[in-house]
This record gives C-alpha cells, structure tokens and sequence, in this order.
C-alpha cells in the first residue's frame, strides 16, 4: 500500500484497525478508535476475555468509567471485535501492539509477548502497513527487538514502525487516554506523521513527535522519575523516624519552599508501572554507563513492607509479645488507594514477611475480591492492626468500635491517613510510619 493512500484511509478513518493485547492498555484504546468510526479486530490470547469482549463486557476490574458502555456501543455496531486468531489482522491497514512487558527477578525485560506478537504479526502483515507499539520498551528496544523481528516474518515486507507509550493508570483509563499527552516515536518522521494523524481521532491532548529511541526514554524515565520521587520521601521518613522526628510535619513545611513537592513515604511502591519500568529504562545502559540514584531508589522503596514489619515487631515487643503467634490485621491489599489492582502490592509482601515470623495474618480490603469481609471478623481479637492503603473507607473508621474489637488496640498507620486525635481518643496507641518517639 502506497504511503498516501494509507494516509488517507487514517485521515478520513476507513483504514482497518488490529489491536494485539486487549488488557488495560489495548481494550480501552481498541474501543476508542472504534467509537471514532474505524473497524477494529482485537486479537487477545485468553478465549474467555474474546467471547465476554464479543458480548460488549468490559474485561477490566475495577470501576472504569464509561469504558462498560462504550464497549457495549461499539460491539453492538459491530465496530469492534475480537479473536483469538492474529491471522484475522491480516488485512489491517494498521496494527498497535500493547502486550505486557515485564522485568523478572533480575529486574531484566521480558518480551516473551512481544516477541510473540511481532513474530505472528509479521507472517501475516500487509506490506506498507503502520505498526505501533504501545508496550512500555527498554530504550532501544525498537531497533532491537521489534524491528527485526518484524523484518523477519514479515519475509522482507515494508512497513512503517512507531513506538507511542500509553500513560493509562487504572480507574482513569479512557480520560487520560484522551486528555494526556502522548509521545509518538517513529523509526521515520513519516511513521510519526501517520500516527498521528491516527491518535488525532481520539486523542484531545498534545501529539508530540520525535524518534524512538527518545519515546522509549520518555515513559521509563517518567515513571522512574516518580519512584525516585517517592523514595526520597521515603529515605526522609526513615530519617525522621531516627531523628526523632515528624516526617508528615517536615513534609508539609518542605512544600512550602518554592519548588518543591516531597511526595508522600508510605508502607510500599506497587503498581504495574512504577516498580518495573525503572529498570526498563536502565537495563540496556549496563555497557556504557552504570547508574546508582534508580537501583538504589528502587532499594529504598523494595525495603518500606521490611521497616513496617520492623515497627510490628517493636510495636509488640514494647507489650512483652513476640511476632510469632501474634494476630496481625491488615487494613488494604491493594497497591492504590480506592483501586482493586493488587499487582506488586506491598500489603501481599508484609503479609508474607510476618507470617515469616509466625504471626497470624488477616487482611480487610473493600475494593479486592476475597478480602471484602466484615471489618469486625478481620480485627476482632487482633494484637495489631496495620493501614497498608488508604482506601477511603479507612478514612472514616469508627476507631471506638475498632479499639474495641482488639485484643491489644494497637494501630501503626503506614500512609499518614489516621486522625491522630481521633484514634488517640479512641484509646488506640497509634504509631505512624515517619514519626519516632510515640
Ligand atoms: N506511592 C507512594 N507515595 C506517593 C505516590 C505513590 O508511596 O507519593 C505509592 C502508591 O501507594 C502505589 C505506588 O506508589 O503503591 C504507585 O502509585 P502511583 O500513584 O504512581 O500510581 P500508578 O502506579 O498507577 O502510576 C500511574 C503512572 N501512570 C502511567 O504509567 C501512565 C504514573 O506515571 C503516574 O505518575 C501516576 O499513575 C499518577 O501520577 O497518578
């Protein structure tokens, strides 16, 4: 297909849509192109998620807004639909790949799924088709991984390859897929010009275009960027706690001074995004340049689920009880206040070291299926109770009640959320993760 006429075909929408990854990145962005009148196959490898796409049900937890009706509508005018099958892409006119790209245990890529995508995709492209990489990549990884791989299958084929990273975040999928930014990396200026006269049709925010590598450095540093953020309110804390001090104090007279916004220490960094993509954005840098602030940022946000474990320990050990055969209540399991996304949750890590050591765990979460208990049979006869998130619920807990149910009224607040005085007046001795001396 001449560069033209697949110019015109995006320009007045007839250009025919494949989405691979039909997750939190790929659903919402298949059915918002679908909704701007484009025809959309979605290719998604778990059956169950293709037959409830096909029935108009969005596949993602947790409260989307709009996302639930918009799939409705589109299905329903046979807008968009999805397969197993990523033969059926073969007559796209363009294909966005959003597949997971996660690190292992040694923090390196794992592209086992992109790697899938692209070789599948590659027999089956249309010579001089658009393919967009929406995947969050190492720097470098384009030219790398992608454009090979694509080559190869694709038997020599032309195509053109961009890299346009999502800035999604769950429970705002569909507003800030059309009011954030986006970075369009194109291996060719002329890639970039294509997409973005793609993501003109759903995208309200700046299109900015530049080369991939760029696009690639962009998102992994942006999120690198906050975990170095968080980990410096972190280290502060820590140092309060040592010093004697009120992190929550500091923090607010910090913020005070022009410029500065210390973000908020907390029991753990999870997420799908922040824990990973520092080490995206460092894993092909090893040979030329060794770097320390972003491992080490990550150390010291890894290391919060240890120093609340630490606190229990004191905690108890100030009453003569030992961690092991201590009954522990956990209050949030996920990794977000008012999410139900629980991947990298710190909760799930201190759970686990505690229970390491002996104690008896239960865990209270409204948001997350299976911990969606009476608050009352998670703490009732507890010698601890831990805030791991700060889920509004928690916001308002009757702290008289709560101090009630325990055996040992005994509150460490890991996110700085507790009303002090109320919890004080409660009767609960209240230790707070940043503050020393209580
Ligand atoms: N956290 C802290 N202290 C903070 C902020 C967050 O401990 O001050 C913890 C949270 O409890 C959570 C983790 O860090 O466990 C991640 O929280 P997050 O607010 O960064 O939420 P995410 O992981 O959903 O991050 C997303 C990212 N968006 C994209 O990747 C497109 C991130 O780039 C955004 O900056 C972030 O949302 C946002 O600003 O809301």
């Amino acid at each position: 297909m001449q560069t033209e006429d697949l110019a015109q075909k995006i320009k007045t929408g007839d250009a025919r849509l494949a989405v691979i990854g039909l997750g939190y990145v790929g659903l919402p962005v298949a059915a918002l192109f679908a909704a701007a009148g484009f025809e959309v196959i979605g290719v998604e490898r778990l059956p169950d998620r293709v037959a409830g796409i096909n029935r108009g049900e969005s596949q993602i937890g947790g409260d989307e807004p709009g996302l639930g009706s918009l799939l409705e509508q589109v299905v329903g005018a046979g807008k968009l639909r999805a397969t197993t099958k990523i033969a059926e892409a073969a007559n796209c006119d363009v294909v966005l790949i959003a597949v997971e790209t996660p690190v292992d245990e040694d923090h390196q890529p794992r592209y086992a799924a992109l790697r899938t995508a692209c070789v599948e995709l590659g027999a089956v492209l249309r010579p001089g088709s658009l393919v967009i990489i929406e995947s969050t990549l190492a720097p470098g990884t384009l030219d790398s991984v992608v454009e090979p791989l694509l080559r190869e299958a694709a038997g020599g084929g032309d195509f053109h390859l961009v890299v346009c990273p999502e800035r999604v975040m769950p429970g705002r999928l569909l507003r800030n897929l059309r009011t954030m930014s986006r970075v369009i990396g194109g291996k060719t200026i002329e890639a970039a010009e294509l997409a973005r006269a793609l993501y003109l049709h759903i995208v309200e925010a700046e299109l900015d275009l530049t080369d991939a590598l760029t696009a690639e450095i962009v998102k992994t540093a942006e999120n690198a960027y906050r975990d170095v953020q968080i980990a410096f309110a972190n280290e502060v804390a820590l140092l309060c706690e040592a010093l004697g001090a009120d992190v929550w104090e500091v923090r607010q007279l910090v913020n005070k001074s022009p410029g500065r916004a210390m973000l908020l220490p907390g029991g753990g960094v999870g997420g799908h995004c922040i824990p990973k993509d520092p080490w995206l954005l460092i894993a092909n840098a090893a040979a030329a340049f060794q770097p320390h602030l972003i491992p080490a940022a990550r150390a010291v946000n890894d290391a919060m689920p240890a120093h609340v474990a630490r606190r229990a320990a004191e905690c108890l050990a100030s009453h003569a009880q030992r961690l092991a055969g201590a009954r522990i209540a956990l209050l949030g399991y996920a990794y977000l206040e008012n999410s139900d996304d629980t991947r990298n949750s710190p909760s799930a890590v201190l759970a686990d070291l505690l229970r390491a050591e002996g104690a008896l765990i239960s865990i209270h979460d409204p948001f997350v299926p299976g911990y969606q208990v009476a608050l009352q049979q998670v703490i009732e006869g507890a010698d601890l109770l831990i805030l791991m998130v700060g889920h509004a619920d928690y916001q308002a807990l009757d702290f008289d009640a709560v101090a009630g149910w325990m055996r040992r009224p005994i509150l460490i607040d890991a996110r700085g959320v507790v009303d002090r005085r109320t919890a004080s007046a409660s009767g609960l001795e209240l230790h707070i993760l940043g503050v020393r001396g209580d």
